[in-house]
């Protein structure tokens, strides 16, 4: 007797594996790839998709980077798509394709939420995703799925503690040095407007979403960079230099 369309499609679907996919990826790149439950944070049109693949690279979003993670993100598709799987993919850079239709995905799912999701890290006071080893210098892919992944434990405080280095260094001062939690998600902790508006004008930053010194300052990320010794960075606007600021 022949198979109904959705018996065929139920024979079709194999079990994912979580592991064989963070594998995988990172045999081909990545820096870090987690599996989260986003379910509490998907919009009612996608929230079918309730779990969020969380890839890192560990550079700077320049267009090599966006090139990977896209890269990436292909590849988990091919993988959820050969076992019968729908997924979304949220491109790294958004933003920046204006008047597209992807340009309005990063508004349907934040790429920091499927990273704490994933146990892959918290939002610092710099309002980035600081992961323990790498601290905030990663940029981020996401792609959701309704695959039935076992999650990952997520991380739902931040472990700042007390330092707020970026806070007291952030040369427009957009930085409300509020801390993050998931049961208050999302508290005011950067002021963009202020983020956005210091670039004007300053040549050093044309092309440079904007000055990125509360990345460079972060102790997580000078840990894992060996700061102070490498490499010097220097606050454009108060003259401060990162050999002077204590980890
Ligand atoms: C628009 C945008 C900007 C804009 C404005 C940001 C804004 N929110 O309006 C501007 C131009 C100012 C900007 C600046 C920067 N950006 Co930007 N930006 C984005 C973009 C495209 C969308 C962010 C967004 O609006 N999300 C929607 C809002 C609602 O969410 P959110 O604030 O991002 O995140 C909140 C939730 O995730 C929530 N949350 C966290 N966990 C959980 C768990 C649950 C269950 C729930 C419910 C919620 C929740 O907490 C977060 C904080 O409130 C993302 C890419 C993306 N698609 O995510 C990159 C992104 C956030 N930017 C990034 C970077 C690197 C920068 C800059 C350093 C620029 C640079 N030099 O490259 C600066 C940093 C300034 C700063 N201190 O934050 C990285 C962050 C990397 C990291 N380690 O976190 C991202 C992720 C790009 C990427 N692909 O890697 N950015
Ligand atoms: S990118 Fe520069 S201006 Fe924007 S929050 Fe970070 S330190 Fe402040
Ligand atoms: S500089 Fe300090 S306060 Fe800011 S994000 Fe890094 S650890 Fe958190």
């Amino acid at each position: 007797m022949p198979l109904k369309g959705c018996e065929r499609r139920l024979r079709q679907i194999r079990r994912p594996d979580k592991e064989q996919l963070k594998d995988f990826l990172k045999a081909k790149g990545a820096t870090l790839v987690g599996v989260g439950d986003v379910t509490e944070a998907l919009s009612e049109e996608i929230s079918h998709l309730n779990r969020g693949i969380s890839i890192a690279l560990d550079s700077k979003l320049n267009a090599t980077t966006v090139r990977r993670l896209l890269n990436l993100q292909k590849l988990t598709e091919r993988y959820l798509r050969g076992l019968g799987y729908r997924y979304l993919s949220i491109p790294p850079d958004s933003d920046r394709r204006n008047g597209t239709f992807v340009s309005r995905l990063y508004e349907l799912f934040s790429h920091k939420t499927a990273a704490t999701c994933s146990g892959l890290g918290w939002i610092g006071k710099n309002g980035l995703v600081i992961n323990p080893d790498y601290g905030p210098a990663l940029s981020w892919a996401t792609v959701l799925t309704d695959a039935p992944f076992e999650p990952d434990r997520p991380i739902t405080e931040s472990l700042c503690g007390e330092c707020d280095l970026c806070v007291q260094h952030c040369p427009s001062r957009a930085l409300t040095g509020r801390t993050w939690s998931v049961r208050t998600p999302y508290e005011r902790i950067v002021i963009y407007e202020r983020c956005r508006s210091l670039k004007k004008g300053i040549k050093a930053f044309e092309a440079k979403p904007n000055c990125g010194f509360c990345i460079n300052i972060c102790p997580y990320m000078r840990r894992a960079k060996g700061y102070p010794q490498k490499r010097e960075s220097r606050c454009l606007i108060r003259g401060v230099s990162l050999k002077e600021v204590p980890l």
